[in-house]
């Protein structure tokens, strides 16, 4: 047994942001508008009335956001393309202006030795397609892979490794069933139309990069493993609802190529009959996995819970972060191990993973203090050397996330930075995350025994 924290050579060791979280200018160069920016907008939507007009002016400082990432020794960054920059309308006309902000952003990246991981899709939809009914349009799948296609043809000599969506549950769950995030909808109905369009749309782009890409792409899923609140048959039918629902949903249609059978049980009527040929697509082989992984929950039957007959049971006496959410790094081992078993021995990523911690005030002080999220990052990245140990082919790690941003409905309140920003002036501060963080990367891992 060795005690030594140590990483295999040429794990990756990154740090995560999005386009609209971080970005600001949103509609600056000739961009078209997002449903992020129209739902923002949407008085009643966002805590706090925040928005990503300005969010941390990364459009306009990514030279010196590169600098930040330098200073950490960042080995890779994972962003994301705003489609509605490069194509305003979703389709058809490319922007060059658009298009030529990534294509800077991933030489000042290069210049700087580090490796740009870009994400097709975190969230963003152009709004002239959601006017076309967004993702219920079975059409979406070829809107993406053309603008996938573009993106290919104008960075693919440079970016080596795409993502194509970023967490598809986010985007039902919120976007679709419960109405909390973009597009605002409300629907049992539309709930699985869209999850599935979403992975019919991924698989359209992994087709077409294997046409004219010549690198690696994949798919990024948010995992969170379920627990039983009890041993009751209840408890663990509830259980395995919200596993499909959450995790597998997702997961199956890419790397197995149908939908667990829970599906039909949780959606009754509203659950589609799916062509047969869908599956074709939506199980396009991958190159690696991209796994976000934050948190788990412990699970127990409820007639009231919406849509699995399902809720939390939250845990006494143990951390939450500041989005309560339990802190539980026995679950990423959990996860990986899990995944390996069930689809098989694929590369795999952790595309995301860090925590909301409420950071004091920083004055004039050169770092902000928050030990809450250095004990998070430690534990997490123990948890992960034991996975790799286990056999997990895990090929690197992305910190989510870079700098505080616009935590999507919850506004800026919510903290999940290496470096600290003030709002008021968008000056960057490295908290002592990011302190650990870099020493973490330059030990390749081995500082974790401290
Ligand atoms: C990601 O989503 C997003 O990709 C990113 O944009 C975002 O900023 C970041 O994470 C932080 O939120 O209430 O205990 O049942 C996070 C996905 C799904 C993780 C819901 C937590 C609920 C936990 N999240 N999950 S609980």
């Amino acid at each position: 047994m060795t005690l030594s924290y140590r990483f295999p050579a040429g794990f990756v060791w990154g740090a995560a942001t999005s386009a609209y979280q971080i970005e600001g200018s949103p509609l600056a160069d000739g961009a078209g508008p997002s449903i992020w920016q129209r739902f923002a907008h949407t008085p009643g939507m966002m805590a706090n009335d925040d928005h990503g007009d300005i969010a941390c002016d990364h459009y306009r400082r990514y030279k010196d956001d590169v600098q930040l990432m330098r200073a950490l020794g960042l080995q890779g960054y994972r962003f994301s393309i705003a489609w509605a920059r490069v194509l305003p309308d979703g389709t058809g006309r490319v922007n060059p202006k658009g298009l030529d902000f990534y294509s800077r952003l991933v030489d000042e990246l290069l210049e700087n030795g580090i490796e740009p991981n870009a994400t097709l899709f975190h969230w963003d939809l152009p709004a002239t397609l959601d006017d076309r009914g967004g993702w219920l349009n079975r059409d979406s799948a070829h809107w993406f892979a053309e603008y996938a296609e573009v993106m290919f043809k104008a960075l693919d000599g440079r970016v080596k490794r795409w993502s194509t969506v970023n967490e598809p549950w986010v985007v039902t769950d919120g976007g679709y069933l419960r109405g909390v995030l973009a597009p605002g909808h409300r629907s049992k109905y539309e709930a699985p139309i869209a999850a599935h369009n979403l992975m019919r749309a991924s698989g359209a782009a992994i087709q077409a990069y294997r046409a004219t890409g010549r690198h690696e792409i994949g798919v990024v899923l948010n995992i969170e493993p379920k627990y039983p609140a009890s041993q009751s048959p209840q408890d663990l039918a509830a259980t395995r609802r919200a596993h499909a629902y959450m995790n597998e949903q997702f997961a199956d249609p890419a790397l197995l190529g149908s939908y667990p059978p829970e599906l039909q049980e949780i959606f009754g009527d509203a659950w589609p009959d799916f062509p047969a040929e869908d599956f074709q697509l939506t199980q396009q082989p991958v190159d690696f996995v991209g796994i976000n992984y934050y948190t788990r929950s412990v699970v127990k039957h409820d007639d009231e819970g919406y849509p699995c007959h399902a809720t939390r049971v939250r845990q006494a006496n143990v951390t939450h972060t500041e989005t309560d959410w339990e802190v539980y790094e026995q679950g990423l081992v959990d996860t990986l191990m899990w995944f390996k078993r069930r689809y098989g021995d694929l590369p795999l990523y952790i595309t995301e993973n860090g925590a909301a911690f409420y950071d004091p005030p920083v004055a004039e002080r050169d770092v902000v203090e928050d030990p809450l999220r250095v004990a998070y990052l430690r534990k997490h990245l123990r948890a992960l050397h034991q996975c790799i140990e286990a056999g997990v082919n895990l090929k690197g790690y992305y910190a989510w996330s870079l700098l505080d941003n616009l935590e999507w409905s919850l506004g800026f309140a919510k903290r999940f930075g290496l470096y600290h920003v003030d709002y008021a002036t968008l000056k960057r501060t490295p908290k002592a995350s990011a302190k650990f963080y870099a020493k973490v990367i330059e030990t390749n891992g081995a500082s974790l025994a401290e």
